[in-house]
Order: C-alpha cells, then sequence, then structure tokens
C-alpha cells in the first residue's frame, strides 16, 4: 500500500509549492549546492550561464540555473540544523512526493547535495582560510535521534569512544556520528581541501565552547574535543548543519556532504571577518566537481 501524506503533514500552498521553500517540484535540479548565508545565493549563482528561476521566502532563497551544462540549484538554509531538517524534509518531498496525489513517486529521484559553508577551526593545521571536507559529522544537535534507523545509519564505534573521552555529560542529547557519502566525497575534496572530522553544534556560543557573559558548563570541552583520536580520525572543525544533512540524507537516500572555509581557529584565537570574496573559490570548487 503506498503511503499518503495528510496536508497537515505534507503543507503544500495553494501556487503548488512547497510551504517554506516555495519551491514547486519542477523547479529543483537534481544537483543542489546549500548555503547558510542568503547572500551567498547570488555569489554562486553568479557563476551560472543561464538562470532559470529564482523564489524566495523568509531565510530560504533559491535560484535554479545552468553552469557548463549541469542543472544545478542553489539554495540557503538559514543558520541551524532545525532549518535542515526543514529543508532536507522539503527538498526530498518535492523529488518523491507526487504533489497531485500526496503519494510517493513510483521512480525515485536521487538527489546529489552538497552543503558550502563558514566554520571555526580547531587544529594547528586549520588555519583560517582553510577549506575542510567533512568525512565524518558528529552532531550535537540531536535532530537524528528522532528518526528510525538512526542506528543503522551512524557510526555506533565511533561515538561510544567519543562520548567516553567526553565523559559526555547524560543531560545533552545523545551525539551521533555520520558520514558523508564517500563517491561525492572523492569527487569534491581533492587535495586543496583537508578532510576531517567536523561537530555540527546547535548553537554559536556555548556548544562551541565560546565563553562569553555565562560560564559554559564543561570549561574543558574544547581542549577534550581538540585532543580526541579515533582509528586516525581527530576532530577539525565546528559549524551547525553538517550533521543533519548527511544523516537525513543517509535515511532518504540521496548523496550529501559538507565542504567549509575556516573563518575563525579556535586555537589561534583569529578570525576573519571579511571572507566573502575568498569563498568564491571554494564555490569555484565545488561547481566544477559536483
Ligand atoms: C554561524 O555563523 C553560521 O555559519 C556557518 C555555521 O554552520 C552557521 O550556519 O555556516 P554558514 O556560513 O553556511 O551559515
Ligand atoms: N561557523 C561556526 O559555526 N563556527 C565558527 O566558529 C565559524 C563559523
Amino acid at each position: 500500500m503506498k503511503k499518503y501524506f495528510a496536508e497537515s503533514e505534507l503543507i503544500i500552498n495553494q501556487d503548488r509549492s512547497i510551504f517554506h521553500l516555495h519551491l514547486k517540484p519542477e523547479q529543483l535540479a537534481d544537483r543542489v549546492i546549500l548555503v547558510g548565508d542568503p547572500g551567498r545565493v547570488a555569489l554562486v549563482a553568479s557563476h551560472f550561464d543561464k538562470k532559470e528561476c529564482e523564489v524566495s521566502n523568509r531565510e530560504f532563497t533559491t535560484i535554479t540555473g545552468v553552469y557548463r551544462g549541469k542543472r544545478i540549484t542553489v539554495l540557503s538554509t538559514g543558520i541551524g540544523c532545525d532549518n535542515i531538517d526543514i529543508v532536507v524534509n522539503e527538498l526530498d518531498a518535492l523529488a518523491n512526493i507526487d504533489f497531485r496525489t500526496r503519494e510517493e513517486c513510483k521512480l525515485l529521484r536521487q538527489l546529489t547535495l552538497v552543503r558550502i559553508g563558514t566554520c571555526g577551526g580547531l587544529q594547528p593545521d586549520t588555519p583560517v582560510g582553510t577549506f575542510i571536507a567533512s568525512e565524518k559529522s558528529i552532531g550535537f544537535d540531536g535532530l537524528l535521534n528522532f528518526y528510525a534507523g538512526r542506528n543503522d545509519v551512524c557510526d555506533l564505534a565511533f561515538e561510544e569512544a567519543f562520548t567516553r573521552h567526553m565523559n559526555w555529560n547524560q543531560q545533552l542529547c545523545a551525539p551521533y556520528v555520520i558520514d558523508a557519502d564517500a563517491e561525492l566525497l572523492d569527487c569534491i575534496a581533492s587535495i586543496d581541501m583537508v578532510r576531517g572530522v567536523t561537530i555540527a553544534c546547535g548553537g554559536f556560543f556555548g556548544p562551541q565552547g565560546r565563553e562569553l557573559r555565562i560560564p559554559l558548563a564543561d570549561s574543558q570541552q574544547n581542549e577534550k574535543i581538540e585532543s580526541f583520536e579515533y582509528n586516525g580520525y581527530r576532530i577539525t572543525n565546528f559549524e551547525m548543519e553538517s550533521s543533519a544533512l548527511a544523516g537525513l540524507a543517509r535515511l532518504m537516500g540521496h548523496k550529501a556532504m559538507t565542504c567549509c572555509m575556516v573563518i575563525a581557529n579556535r586555537l589561534a584565537k583569529g578570525a576573519n571577518t571579511n571572507y566573502k570574496n575568498s569563498i568564491n573559490g571554494l564555490i569555484e570548487r565545488v561547481l566544477e566537481r559536483i
């Protein structure tokens, strides 16, 4: 029996676009670039040879166009894993649910999702300006724990080693460890990118060990993270979306990965706020390789 998705579960606007993204199924390309900042969408699309459509609602701005013969959709997610839950579920619905019948499509479409973001570097060899491709992501955000099948797609041995090393506080949600799509990673992450393990946090300050006026629950968190090693892996960077993206994509059968430019190095205590031009180098690489 085919699953039917009721009006409250799959919200479709009157113009047949999906609730938050305001996109229609035919406006979505198979190759999708996700960026946090809505302003980064125009920068990516400035490389397109042809623009097909531009749609905007809330923090979600989308342009679909063609880059050297490849049809690509670029879309902003805003900040945080909560938005990734919305974006990836709505992209999957656009690709794999028939909006007229509200049933799953007979032939499923696989999307290729690449996030281009900014991040904080955690190691001496990840200075400001480094491009880091997330081979694995550790979700501090808890999102994947709400979905069935989480244990089938996560690296449970890595989770066990990490929670033991961190002396994990049971008041926090369980961290989950998820791999990027291996084939996609090989396409995108050439020698000009460091492959690493990324922690995706549910916040920019406390969850990433930034202490302003309020003391942190664990003042040693970042030192423990920086010294963690498991099977040759060490943790390279903090951002806020890669784990939710890799995890949901894996459960849905899409290919996904994240690459970010380091704009702050937490060890050297330096930051670059003038990064908007230099991230163009990362965008050009992804457009060539996707
Ligand atoms: C925080 O400043 C934001 O920057 C990073 C984080 O993941 C978070 O979204 O990525 P973006 O530059 O893609 O937004
Ligand atoms: N984005 C983050 O989430 N953290 C940083 O330190 C920099 C960018």
